[in-house]
């Protein structure tokens, strides 16, 4: 990403700079913009050299540059440090702390094939059984409709570009077999049935795509005042995938170049202590280039969805 791809962000540096021409070395301050677009770069992973070069050429002195960027590099580290360890055993998890490699949840047995500290993603396989994605699939086909992403205005619907796939909701525990997934789920990440979403059902065709994203609800959005009061903010996600495409729809994580293979049966979870980028939990469903893929995504929340 180039480092002034965001409009505000030559404006927070350049006015840095500007403030302090012609003042003695050390006079170059850092400002709260500043230290958020500093922020906003460790967070996006843009490398220091790139960083630097967008300072020095809006005015600042090169060593200080580095002095800047060094000081939000050890304050960005703490302060996810600190937050790991507020939050820590307060959110979904499932139980492998101690390194397994295979849970037992009820005779059911999940493989862990992948897991990341920072952000928290786990990848499971098996978490479904054949049968039970198709039986989603056969369950939900005649319910889809074009899917939709809150209007962050008023906290309803709007169908919007970014977001190109089929979908629908089942009601928690709507039939026996969402009640046994759902309790599988509840389970496996140590996290109450009553704290989930609905399950949510999607098909993407080929060309279908969902832009990168975070799944928590800005609180800065008015739109997201309604939704936060049914069970708070939602703290972890968990994308199952139903069936698979030929090309495409990996689910992404840019921030991290880390690319989930929509593999049937399989799951990605990952989970976010604030609703904050610097969770790091930017997703995305990349495009389907050949064939369908289906997933079924169950979001938790802080406390009781109704
Ligand atoms: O289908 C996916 O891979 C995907 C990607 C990003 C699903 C979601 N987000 C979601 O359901 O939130
Ligand atoms: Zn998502």
């Amino acid at each position: 990403m180039n480092v002034f791809t965001r409009p505000s962000a030559a404006k927070a540096v350049q006015g840095t700079a500007a403030q302090h021409t012609g003042t003695a070395a050390g006079g170059q301050q850092v400002t709260p913009e500043l230290k958020q677009w500093l922020e906003d770069h460790l967070q996006a992973g843009t490398p220091p050299a790139q960083v630097i070069e967008g300072m020095v050429g809006v005015g600042w002195q090169t060593a200080l540059a580095w002095g800047a960027l060094a000081q939000a590099q050890a304050e960005f580290a703490a302060a996810q440090q600190a937050a790991q360890k507020a939050h820590s055993g307060n959110l979904p998890e499932p139980d492998i702390a101690d390194g397994r490699s295979v849970l037992d949840i009820e005779g059911h047995r999940v493989k862990i094939a992948t897991a990341m500290k920072h952000p928290r993603v786990v990848v499971f396989e098996g978490l479904l059984t054949l049968d039970e994605c198709q039986a989603l699939v056969d369950l939900s086909s005649p319910r889809l409709a074009r899917s939709e992403t809150v209007d962050n205005s008023n906290g309803g619907n709007e169908v919007n570009a970014a977001r190109t796939s089929d979908g629908m909701f089942f009601g928690r525990g709507e039939t026996p077999l969402i009640e046994r997934i759902e309790r599988r789920i509840a389970l496996l990440l140590r996290w109450p049935v009553e704290n989930g979403e609905g399950l949510q059902i999607l098909r993407y065709r080929p060309g279908a795509e969902y832009l990168p994203h975070y799944d928590y609800f800005d609180p800065v959005h008015p739109g997201s005042k309604p939704i936060l009061q049914r069970g708070g903010q939602r703290v972890g996600t968990l994308v199952m995938y139903l069936s698979a495409p030929l090309r495409g729809g990996a689910t992404t994580f840019p921030h991290v170049g880390l690319e989930v293979g929509p593999v049937p049966g399989n799951a990605v979870f990952f989970s976010y202590d604030k609703p904050h980028p610097s969770t790091g939990t930017l997703h995305g469903g990349a495009p389907v280039l050949e064939g369908e893929k289906w997933v079924a995504t169950k979001w938790m929340r802080e406390g009781e969805f109704r």
